[in-house]
């Protein structure tokens, strides 16, 4: 009876939903903070090092953790991790590619290493949401397209520490730029990895580590082809 019926609960309603991503591609993972304008809102301005720091050891642990990942891109709350099982025809994909598992594993792993790695009272937590995306040329882009918005985002941040919302408001990038060095300041000067994110990937060793000296993609489009 027990085995009877769990067999029919699986095929009826887990099976039901079970949803295999498809094989011989890239897959991205990108995990963000939730609501993390909340949960930084008492830290340092406009970069919290050990924040980055954080993230970053949690994004190592999960590069460990899963199979074909290629590398890893942070910025601001959110880390996109790069995973392809392209190499044979044979290679494994995490999780075979169980949709569910992918996303709601990835999440819980990059969380709890996160909440080991930075002590605070409020819970930190993150989403995970999954794309698949075949052509290489592609995954490049989506690459740019996260570090265009790191680099948005720390103009952004940077100039919000200095001025007010209302004193920003309809500001281009250029407007901001001259309004920062209106107060002797140069968003060039800040640290690459504030402006351009970080990267973990292996060492010429093998090992996982972080690189906080990317360069920008679109200038070197080979660094991310290497990877
Ligand atoms: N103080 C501080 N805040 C940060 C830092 N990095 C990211 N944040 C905040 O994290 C938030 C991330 O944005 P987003 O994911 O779009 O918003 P969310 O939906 O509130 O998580 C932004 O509101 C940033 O202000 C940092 O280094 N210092
Ligand atoms: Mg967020």
């Amino acid at each position: 009876m027990k085995d009877e019926l769990g067999d029919r609960i699986k095929r009826y309603y887990e099976d039901a939903l079970r949803v295999q991503l498809p094989r011989q591609t890239h897959v991205v993972l990108r995990i963000d903070g939730r609501s993390f304008h909340q949960f930084t809102k008492d830290l340092e301005r406009p970069y919290c090092r050990p924040l980055a720091d954080a993230l970053d050891a949690a994004a190592l642990v999960l590069c460990r953790e899963m199979t074909g990942c290629r590398f890893a891109y942070g910025q601001s709350d959110e880390y996109s991790f790069l995973l392809s099982d392209l190499e044979t025809e044979k290679s494994p994909m995490w999780f075979d590619g169980n949709l569910q598992k992918l996303v709601s594993v990835g999440a819980s792993v990059f969380t709890a290493a996160f909440a080991r790695a930075y002590a605070s009272e409020k819970l930190a937590s993150f989403d995970c949401r999954a794309l698949v995306i075949a052509q290489a040329s592609e995954v490049e882009k989506y690459f740019v397209w996260r570090q265009l918005d790191a680099t948005a985002n720390s103009l952004n941040m940077l100039a919000s520490a200095h001025y007010s919302h209302v004193e920003l408001l309809g500001k281009s990038d250029a407007e901001k730029h001259d309004l920062l060095h209106a107060k002797g300041l140069n968003w060039a000067k800040e640290p690459a990895d504030f402006k351009r994110g970080r990267a973990v990937r292996r060492n010429a060793s093998g090992e996982w580590a972080v690189d906080k000296e990317i360069p920008i993609f679109q200038r070197e489009m080979s660094f991310l082809r290497d990877l």
